[in-house]
């Protein structure tokens, strides 16, 4: 089925989901490559409008909807008391869930999709680049902070929504055997990455073998800090919410760390064409190392500050490598909206581990000015 297909039943969703207010309308929105989202407007009797953010949850990525929904509603649960204890704005400041008609946090429609939808966080901006270097370093302190505000959140009621997610090694023998089968013939025009891939091999074990030895601990992880999982405040410029919550997992510290890396601290998109102007932003990590340790605050052990350099590598090189792998296995898991998009992708992502080399000393030294 494809993706309009599914989205067919859209509107049997939208009548069986709780919103206050009459339905006035419900378009596409934001640039996830999960889920497909939309924002639903609803008119209040007093005429006010009151928008919610509804998406079809990616059942292909998330094989547990009903898990992963458990998840946050065990997270946005435990962040409203931290909330309100400080005094904050609940509505604003977490993902708050709409439940359906019958309670639940979702609603699953006659074809078998899932939905869900949250109140819409009004006055504030999402960012697909760095545009002001502060909205970057306020998003730092905002995911440090976050990370803080979980450490005693209970780790072991949390379901795995993706097994392996952030396994590096694992993603790693997923593109090698993505080479071997080569079910579209496309392994002949990207040899260059793919050899720029096998070179790291060993660099791929580094936190997984820190891990088995006891020297790198586990630690509860949103393992999907980009720019735009973050909301900033348009009156404040501060990073008031942490959206995106999906993948919450057990996971490295250093991996929050490291995604929020390769996704800001570039001087091109995500899937710019134009390799010359990717370039890995060094004042750019800076201010995102600064702000990270400042949201932190204290919670990192010292091997896990040790290993902030390689978070950002590794996050890299593992997303190039997963975009990669998609790729040759012909765009089946992140959305594609032109031909060889996940290659521009992949391609992106190995200029800025390049780079990084280039600047791994500086890299260190930075962390060794904050820590
Ligand atoms: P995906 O997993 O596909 O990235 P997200 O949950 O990140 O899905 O949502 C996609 C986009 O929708 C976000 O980047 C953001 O722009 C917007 N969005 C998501 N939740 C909210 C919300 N509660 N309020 C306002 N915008 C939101
Ligand atoms: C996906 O869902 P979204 O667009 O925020 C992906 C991340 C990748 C990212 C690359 C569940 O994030 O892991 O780093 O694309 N999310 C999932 O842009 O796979
Ligand atoms: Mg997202």
């Amino acid at each position: 089925m494809t993706r309009e297909e599914y989205c067919a039943k859209i509107d049997e969703a939208i009548g069986q989901i709780g919103f206050e207010g009459t339905f006035i309308d419900c378009e596409p929105y934001g640039n996830g490559h999960i889920n497909d989202t939309f924002v639903v407007r609803c008119m209040l009797e007093d005429g006010s409008i009151i928008r919610y953010i509804l998406q079809r949850m990616n059942h292909e990525t998330f094989k547990q909807p009903e898990q992963l929904m458990e998840n946050i509603a065990g997270i946005t649960g435990f962040l409203k008391k931290k909330i309100i204890q400080n005094k904050g704005d609940v509505k604003r400041e977490t993902i708050n869930i709409i439940p359906s008609r019958d309670g639940k946090t979702f609603y699953r429609d006659s074809i078998g999709s899932y939905w869900r939808a949250y109140l819409f966080i009004e006055n504030t901006t999402c960012f697909d680049m760095v545009e002001k270097p502060d909205d970057f370093y306020q998003s730092a302190i905002a995911f440090g902070h976050f990370q803080k505000l979980l450490a005693d959140y209970p780790a072991k009621t949390l379901h795995e929504t993706i097994p392996n997610f952030h396994n590096t090694p694992v993603r790693f023998r997923a593109l090698k055997e993505a080479t071997q089968e080569d079910v579209l013939g496309r392994v002949k025009e990207v040899r260059d990455e793919i050899a720029f891939v096998m070179e790291r091999e060993e660099f791929t074990h580094i936190l997984m073998d820190l891990h088995k030895a006891g020297k790198l601990p586990l630690k509860v992880t949103h393992n999907d800090t980009k720019l735009n999982n973050i909301m900033i405040d348009n009156a404040t410029g501060k990073a008031i919410c942490v959206i995106d919550l999906d993948t919450i997992m057990p996971g490295f510290s250093v991996n929050d760390f490291g995604d929020s890396i390769r996704f800001g601290a570039s001087t091109g998109a995500e899937d710019e064409l134009d390799l010359t102007k990717v370039n890995f932003n060094l004042s750019l990590y800076e201010l995102y190392t600064k702000g990270f340790l400042e949201g932190c605050n204290g919670s990192l052990t010292a091997t896990e500050i040790d290993m902030l350099p390689v978070g950002a590598k590794m996050m890299t090189l593992e997303c190039g490598i997963r975009f990669l792998t998609d790729y040759l296995q012909g765009d089946v898991y992140f959305k594609i909206h032109r031909e060889k998009h996940n290659l521009d992708r992949a391609r992106t992502q190995f200029k800025l581990v390049s780079d990084m080399e280039k600047n791994w000393a500086e890299m260190h030294d930075i962390v060794g000015k904050y820590r």
